[in-house]
């Protein structure tokens, strides 16, 4: 197990559209388990490929709420939306790419995704509550978007003034 570097806001990966994986390999499944660990590691809910560097179509996620409820971790390769509701639902998002920001967001109360499994197996489920606006988040950074930008461009712009002094804080070391 590898806990995997996450990259941060901005960076022209997490603005790129993701190619669909080709086949479910060993190689992938390593992969989706220091997703996973990188996940839980961090703390968040949920991890897409291309924060890791990795410009494919699959995303982690797991989000149980406290200890006394078992984890379950969840792997979504080449995900589809099938069906979202009218109904809509305003969450206040966090993004792994952008630590200590968070902003209100509002998306489809519930979703319907089918997606491919570690099984090989295709797979389709529909998600409420967190769970559909933390798969609605994921799903978005396959398609190189980020919460930030459901904002107006006056906060979407603080954001990323603030993060690109926070990483050259930290790469000054
Ligand atoms: O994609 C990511 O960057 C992960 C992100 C997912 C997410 C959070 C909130 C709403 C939608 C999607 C996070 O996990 S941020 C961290 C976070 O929300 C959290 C951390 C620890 C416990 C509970 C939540
Ligand atoms: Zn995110």
């Amino acid at each position: 197990m590898t806990l995997k570097p996450i990259i941060l806001h901005p960076d022209p990966r997490l603005k790129k559209v993701c190619a669909p994986v080709s086949g479910v390999s060993s190689d992938l499944g390593k992969l989706a388990e220091d997703m996973l660990q990188t996940m839980y590691d961090a703390p968040g809910i949920g991890l897409a490929a291309p924060q890791v560097g990795v410009m494919q179509r699959l995303f982690v996620m797991d989000c149980v709420k406290g200890q006394d409820e078992a984890p379950r971790p969840m792997v979504l390769i080449n995900p589809e939306v099938t069906w979202a509701s009218d109904e809509q639902h305003t969450y206040e998002e966090g993004c792994l790419s952008i630590p200590e920001h968070y902003a209100e967001v509002t998306r489809p109360a519930k979703v319907r995704m089918a997606w491919t499994g570690l099984d090989n197996l295709r797979h389709e489920e529909e998600f409420d509550g967190l769970w559909a606006t933390c798969a609605q988040h994921e799903f978005d950074h396959l398609n190189g978007r980020l919460f930030i930008d459901y904002l107006g461009p006056i906060k979407r712009q603080l954001i990323t003034r603030r993060m690109e002094k926070l990483k050259r804080e930290r790469a000054r070391g």
